[in-house]
Parts: structure tokens; sequence; C-alpha cells
């Protein structure tokens, strides 16, 4: 069976799963925090069916989905997607399962480009755009932070060759993202040739989360909290770095995190492409593009938005972000 074809058949098949659960009384509130406290919460990341991932969904998943889909659909289906490891990703597939159903009016009416705005007072932030899932960038966001002067590759590597413990902390408790890379860890990706950190060799783009407190505290030290968002929103504990040169990005996805996210663009240029939910597709304009500039930060709920990220001709592009209350 053709991939395409094959594609269509699940996608079909798991938006009728997510129909019937909900029309049953399913509470898909119930199966999203099984699914997370067992895989933890976490941005999709673009593994494929790997032997880790296929034991749990086994032992775990499966039982899960066959009691809620039942005889609703072929399993042999489901089972044919190992014959192509990298048809699709079994976060993917529950994030669009359990994924809560969205308020297309709130998110999109109306909305036909991201809003550019700067000087946001927290109360216009707060009443347009914090809780609606509407994205915005604030072109001002970052404004004098030392970050955009000091973050660069050699910074990140220095910061942990003084810290070379860091890497078992985000190795145990956080996220590495090696997008299309060869690399396996963020230990890895930090020690790549000199050559290749200058953009002479292969190209590369990842993205990690940190759970160092002494990285976190040193990183801290050159940004804030963007000064829209109000002085009790608490910023995650985990800042999310995404860090690449010119060429593809974050391929297209949704997450499955807690909160809304922001991202500061501290050195490049990054465009944000971003595709509303299948179920407002009747109201969102179909798809929505910016391009972020040094100093910049985006507000995106990623968790309503699909969205994949490319990184334009020039400066290495470097992001910091975390997720808001
Ligand atoms: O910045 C990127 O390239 C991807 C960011 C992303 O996927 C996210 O923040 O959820
Ligand atoms: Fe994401």
């Amino acid at each position: 069976m053709a991939t395409a074809t094959r594609v269509e058949e699940l996608a079909v098949l798991f938006s009728d799963l997510r129909e019937k659960s909900l029309k049953s009384g399913e509470n898909v509130d119930n199966i999203r925090t099984e699914f997370l406290r067992q895989v933890g919460t976490g941005r999709a990341q673009s593994s494929c069916f790997n032997k880790k991932s296929l034991k749990w969904f086994v032992i775990v998943v499966l039982p899960v989905v066959l009691a809620f889909a039942g005889y609703y659909f072929d399993v042999i289906e489901l089972l044919h997607v190992r014959e192509e490891p990298c048809l699709l990703n079994v976060n993917e597939i529950f994030i669009e399962v359990t994924r809560k159903r969205t308020n297309c009016t709130l998110l999109c009416e109306g909305l036909t480009e991201i809003p550019r705005v700067s000087g946001l007072s927290k109360q216009d932030f707060a009443a347009n755009y914090a809780y609606t899932g509407r994205p915005v960038v604030v072109v001002d966001g970052a404004k004098n932070w030392s970050a955009i002067d000091r973050f660069n590759f050699t910074f990140f590597k220095e910061l942990f060759d003084k810290n070379k413990d860091a890497y078992r902390v985000n190795e145990e408790e956080c996220q590495f993202f090696p997008y299309r890379t060869d690399f396996f860890s963020l230990e890895q990706a930090m020690n790549m040739s000199k050559e290749r950190s200058e953009w002479k060799a292969e190209p590369w783009y990842f993205g990690w989360s940190n759970c160092d407190p002494v990285i976190r505290q040193e990183l801290r030290t050159h940004y804030q909290l963007p000064y829209f968002l109000p002085k009790q929103s608490e910023t995650s504990e985990q800042d999310w770095i995404f860090m690449g040169g010119p060429g593809p990005g974050a391929q297209i996805h949704i997450d499955s995190v807690d909160r809304p996210s922001w991202q500061a663009q501290l050195s490049g240029q990054k465009i944000w492409t971003l595709i509303p939910p299948p179920e407002c597709e009747h109201v969102c304009t179909p798809k929505l593009a910016t391009t972020m500039n040094k100093g910049e930060v985006i507000i995106v709920d990623t968790n309503q938005w699909y969205h994949s990220t490319k990184v334009l001709p020039g400066e290495l592009s470097i992001t910091i972000g975390a997720e808001y209350d």
C-alpha cells in the first residue's frame, strides 16, 4: 500500500477513534493523564518507533487503545506501522487521539496573519493572547537582553564544559531533540567538530530542555521573563533552547505540554509556520507564517497549533523559551 494512502487511512482511523471515544462519553482527560503519566509530558519528538517505545506501546498504550477502540477498527492496520518505522510517531498518534477540543472562534476567527506588536501591556496580553491560543509576535519582547550578545555555540559549549554533570542531569530528566541530525545526545551535539559547529560541514539543528539548576541560573542571568507576562506568571523550570543553521528546523508537529509557550529569537532569523487543528479548518486561515528576527518573542500555544520552523540564510538561529502560566 502506498505510504500516502496508509497515512491517510490511519489519519481517518484515529480521527474516528477520537470522535467515537468522545461520543461514547469516554473521558479524554483520563486517557491523556494516564498517557502523560506513563511517558512524561513533553513536546512531540520526531523519533520513530524503536524498541523502547514499542515496549511501552505494547505493554501500556495498546491495551488502553484496544479498550477504547474495541472493534471499531482493524488493529492490524495499526500494527502495519512497524513495517515502515518512520511512518508515524507514537507520541503524535496519542497526542492527536487525546488532544482536547479547540475553541476555534477564540483561537483564530478573523485571524489572517500573526500580529506583530510592540509595547504590549500586561493587560492587553492577558486579555487578547495569553490564554486564547492566538499567536502574536512581540517585536521588542527581548530587547536589551544580554543573551542576544552572549549566546552562541561557544557560549553553550563552554558552559557545559564547566558543568559536565549537567549532561547527565539533562539526559535523565530532560529532553533532547536531534531533528534531522545523527546526534543522539546533547553531549554528542556539543562535542561536534569545530568545523561543523562553524557551519563548514554537515548541517545541524537541535533542541533541548534544560533541567540542570547551575545551567539554569547562568542562563537566567542573560534573560528575563518577557515584560508583558504577568509577574506571577511562573516560567517553567525548564528552558527550551533550539539552535541550528540555515535550513529545516522542527518538522510539522503538535505538542502535548501543560501550557502555552513563549520563545525569544536571540540570533539569526527563523520562520514559524502554524497550521490550525483539523476541527478548526472551517474557521481558520489554513496556514500562517511569520519570520522571527533577533530580539523578538513569539507566543504560541503549541498544543493547539501544528507548527514547524525553518532557519533563514545568515546567522545561526538561537532561541530560548519556556512555558508560562
Ligand atoms: O523552535 C523550534 O524550532 C521548534 C519549537 C517547538 O516546536 C516548540 O517550542 O514547541
Ligand atoms: Fe513544538
